[in-house]
């Protein structure tokens, strides 16, 4: 379990539910529940290291997007020594044997071109942008809200345009604030497959492709004694994706997150509860952060141990 989601659950989820299962009689009293927290961020940085790999005759990635003030990292994994030059000579790493590298921060925007002085077949390019979209964690699910976020060498406050294109043209979806690490991040809300770029004054961002599939949860529950077991399958199939078993609690007004896990190679995944108490329960798929939500399952149920009598 990952740090982020243990913060998300130790908000109160996973402590009710814990008490609830251990001791099914007691009330279900926890002295807070603060409910469902916002799933923690990745933190941002203002600046980032992009790094290049130098290969026998090929610099690899040959083509990287980075945001002004970025430093660029060059490692030398060949056997042979190169150079990292630009082409307008603005810099001149010298000869880089194998294991060695250099460094070098991009300070304003636009394209860098370089070449190894000897094997001019060798080039590269960097791309230094004002703003930049991070990849989505994931696909989207279409008419879900999703989450995305970026780096801009832009004032803090500043606002900047996100825009979407599903087909039609580029258009406005949504609008962010330059935080003060240059960080920013917006909510979308695509129906389906979806380029984003973020604009600010005439200068954007590289787009990102937000790939939308339209998956279903399929779910069941059983009882075992005393072991509940609510199984899911999710379609079209998404090994490894993260999937979430929620909880009706009577008590709690709401639907509780208590258990996290992956699918498996086959798209499913298997929960198991220890209660007597009836259970109803829901799986949902979400993004990697375990929070924001693409399909969920109809709700399932078992209903309570049957009381044993006399002994
Ligand atoms: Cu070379």
């Amino acid at each position: 379990m990952s740090p982020a989601f243990t913060a998300f659950v130790a908000a109160g989820a996973l402590i009710v539910a814990a008490a609830l299962w251990s001791s099914p009689s007691a009330p279900a009293a926890p002295a807070s529940i603060s409910g469902r927290t916002a799933a923690p961020q990745r933190p941002a940085t203002a600046t980032a290291t992009a790094t290049v790999s130098i290969e026998f005759n090929a610099f690899s990635p040959a083509h990287v997007d980075v945001l002004a003030g970025d430093t660029v990292r060059w490692r030398n994994d060949s056997v042979r020594t190169h150079t990292v030059t630009a082409v307008d000579r603005a810099f001149d790493s010298g000869p880089i044997s194998g294991d060695e590298g250099f460094a070098r921060r991009l300070e304003g925007d636009g394209a860098v071109a370089y070449y190894c002085r000897l094997h001019p077949s060798m080039r590269g390019e960097i791309d230094a942008h004002t703003l930049l979209l991070d990849e989505p964690a994931g696909p989207g699910a279409p008419g879900h809200a999703f989450p995305l976020r970026g780096r801009a060498a832009l004032p803090t406050g500043t606002e900047v345009s996100i825009e979407g294109d599903d087909g039609g043209g580029y258009a406005p979806v949504a609008r962010a604030l330059v935080a003060d690490d240059g960080s920013f991040s917006a909510s979308v809300t695509p129906t389906t497959t979806t380029e984003y770029r973020a604009v600010r004054a005439g200068r954007a961002s590289p787009e990102v492709r937000l790939v939308v599939v339209d998956h279903a949860v399929l779910a069941s529950a059983e009882r075992l004694g005393r072991r509940v077991v609510v199984r899911a399958r999710v379609r079209p199939a998404a090994p490894g994706a993260t999937v979430v078993l929620q909880l009706r609690l009577r008590d709690r007004f709401g639907w509780w997150p208590v258990r996290r896990g992956r699918l498996d190679g086959a798209s499913r995944a298997r929960f198991a509860l220890s209660t007597g108490r009836a259970v109803r329960a829901r799986v949902r798929l979400t993004l990697p952060d375990g929070a924001t939500a693409l399909a969920t399952s109809s709700v399932v149920g078992v209903g309570p141990l049957p009381r044993r009598h006399g002994g």
